[in-house]
């Protein structure tokens, strides 16, 4: 508890606060957007995930007022009172977000019996909250409330009632509703009551959890086993205003080449060779157009990243030539455990150069993915970065157009790793805690930067693993979804609030990654992602083929009618992510974006808006033709 407030200072834009226990302060970056800060870990340091950010406070006056010290922004009034307790008005005195003041009252979860859960003999698991929490804030929560963001999650649009985690996970299971945490972990929400919606930002990488609703019904919360008491109120009033906010501090995607906007192919894997050219080969031969196809994990040699298996593809430049010759792009895909192997020069220079993450004794960590034995290149350290960045010459110098930056949550397979690895973390020697969930941000960061200086071209690169602001630097899919049709639904909300989670190039794997698809999915699944900004289809290794072309006469001319109706459509979604570099405004919206006059759409889960003028409501269920459509006021819908 911070307790009575002593004094408070203005300096600039910045307003810090004594209390009895403790310090806090007061950050305007713009007349809407507020940070809230205090040291409760360590010293003030730089946030992953903002970069040089640009302040506009505005004017700003501060008072000292019946115990409160009062903060005017331009748009904005803030009171804090004592124990750190805020409320924010905007400057008609209307209240938007007020700290609760009740009691942190989760609800019982009570076992079946005096000792509690036997139901657990049988293998009915609770998740146990991993840590106990550090910090946790709690806000008041009304009725009539609505909330978007934090990432990928599973679930529905509207995450009132969920409760989330955020620790980059690969799990294997299909996904599922119950799911608190995914491959992502993006600490972001917009909230919306009353048709006027902000932003809550928690900068805060360790494991965070967060809980509309769930544990109490008269509070939400948002909290972290440790790290800083550090998040950013960001006023609309209309949710795009939060998103351009929330992109203002974490980046926006920049505009990508055209090329990637276009049909993908991709399987686990298309190897050797000759395989690959079939699949180039066919796309021609059958008119369905594609601008990419994918090389997974087998093109590699033993799994070594940055090799190539001589066996199965004896020729790779050449092979690369003669693609891009047909006018395809090829995208490798990239792990970021590195086979301990000596002789092999990545794992050698990264030895001798400390280039990986090590325990508490400084013995490189060794744990088991696709090479077997491998090592974790420490992304949090500059240096490293900048080694990773230079190896993407030996793809890219040799034809290869982009990088898929996949396993980075970091997945092991002999068990997670453990809380005591150590990191660089820039300087500032730390634990995984605080890097597991920014290890596919630096991985992606180095990627993009390194495409970059070799290729001077617009970088593509595609991670499974993200923090906020990797937007920056790289596009996301969903990770292993499966052909399962509620996958396929659930793609909607998921991706809806990824994009308003600044992730506005985004995609799922089409027709499904694990599972065996069927025809009629695979059709209905390439008439969704015509329409989301990645449209690629992937599927896993074992799985039946799953290409346009894979079933039937029926399924190849649907497949080729929405990849054609794609590129028609082509110039205007270019146009979308050209925008989109300014307003951070996705491709994939939900309705309540640009209709948020209309409460109707505020949980409208199966269609979403693909820029601001197609509203798409595909069909979502086996043996359907016809459904009910919403169309929101204020248009002609044509
Ligand atoms: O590299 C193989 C797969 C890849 O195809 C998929 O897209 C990733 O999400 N990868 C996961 C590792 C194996 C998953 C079982």
């Amino acid at each position: 508890m911070f307790g009575k407030i002593k004094f408070y200072e203005k300096k600039s834009n910045d307003v810090s606060i004594e209390f009895e226990n403790g310090r806090a302060s007061v950050d305007i970056i713009t007349p809407s957007i507020i940070n809230f800060f205090s040291t409760l870990s360590t010293e003030r340091r730089a946030s992953k995930a903002v970069e040089n950010l640009k302040r506009m406070p505005g004017k700003i006056t501060v008072d000292f007022i019946d115990g409160q010290v009062l903060v005017y922004t331009e748009k904005l009034k803030v009171s804090i009172t004592d124990n750190f307790m805020v409320d924010i008005f905007d400057l008609n005195g209307k209240r938007i977000c007020s700290d609760y003041r009740g009691e942190d009252k989760p609800f019982v979860r009570r076992g079946n019996d005096d000792d509690g859960n036997i139901a657990a003999e049988e293998g009915h698991q609770l998740e146990e909250e991993r840590k106990s929490q550090k910090i946790k804030i709690l806000k008041q929560l009304n009725p009539g409330s609505y909330f978007y963001g934090l990432g990928d999650r599973t679930g529905h649009l509207n995450k009132l009632g969920y409760h989330y985690k955020m620790w980059n996970t690969d799990n294997p299971n299909p996904h599922v509703e119950s799911f608190e945490t995914m491959y992502k972990s993006i600490p972001f929400f917009v909230a919306l009551e009353k048709k006027t919606a902000y932003g809550i930002f928690f900068d805060n990488s360790y494991e965070t959890v967060f809980d509309f609703g769930k544990e109490n019904s008269n509070y939400y919360s948002f909290s972290a086993v440790d790290g800083n008491l550090d998040y950013y109120f960001i006023y609309g009033p209309s949710a795009k205003e939060v998103i351009f906010g929330y992109t203002l501090l974490t980046g926006t995607t920049p505009l990508p080449q055209l090329w990637t906007l276009g049909y993908q192919q991709s399987r686990w894997s298309y190897a050797p060779e000759k395989r690959l050219q079939e699949i180039a080969n066919n796309f021609r031969k059958k008119d369905i157009p594609c601008d990419v196809l994918y090389l997974d994990i087998d093109y590699m040699d033993g799994y070594r990243v940055f090799t190539w298996d001589q066996q199965k593809f004896p020729n790779h430049e050449k092979m690369l030539d003669r693609l891009k010759g047909q006018g395809y792009k090829i995208v490798t895909i990239i792990d970021p455990g590195v086979k301990k192997d000596k002789g092999y020069s990545i794992y050698d220079q990264g030895l001798k150069n400390n280039y990986f993450a090590t325990d508490r004794d400084g013995i490189p960590y060794v744990n088991r993915v696709w090479p077997g034995k491998a090592l974790y290149p420490d992304f949090s350290n500059q240096a490293v970065r900048h080694w990773w960045a230079e190896n993407q010459k030996i793809l890219v110098n040799h034809g290869v157009a982009g990088v898929w930056n996949d396993m980075n949550e970091p997945a092991s397979f002999d068990g997670p790793l453990p809380d005591d690895v150590q990191f660089n973390n820039d300087g500032r020697l730390t634990d995984h805690r605080e890097i597991h969930n920014v290890y596919g941000h630096y991985m992606s960061k180095a990627t993009y930067e390194g495409i970059k200086t070799a290729t001077n071209k617009r970088p593509f690169v595609i991670t499974r693993a993200s923090y906020a602001g990797t937007q920056k630097y790289a596009t996301v899919w969903t990770g292993d979804n499966q052909s399962l049709w509620e996958h396929l639904r659930m793609s909607l909300p998921m991706l809806m609030n990824l994009g308003i989670s600044g992730f506005a190039f985004c995609g799922t794997d089409v027709g499904g990654f694990g599972f065996d698809c069927t025809p009629e999915l695979l059709s209905r699944w390439v008439q969704v992602g015509a329409f989301t900004a990645l449209f690629r289809n992937h599927s896993s290794a074992s799985m039946r083929d799953q290409e346009p072309w894979a079933f039937d006469e029926k399924t190849e001319s649907i497949n080729r009618k929405y990849i054609k109706l794609r590129y028609r459509l082509l110039p205007y979604f270019y146009d979308i992510m050209h925008d989109e570099e300014t307003t951070g405004l996705p491709m994939i919206r939900p309705l309540l974006l640009d209709y948020q006059n209309d409460e109707n759409v505020y949980g409208i889960n199966d269609e979403f808006m693909s820029g601001s003028n197609i509203l798409v409501a595909p069909v979502v269920e086996q043996g359907k033709t016809a459904r009910m459509v919403y169309l929101p006021k204020g248009n002609r819908w044509i």
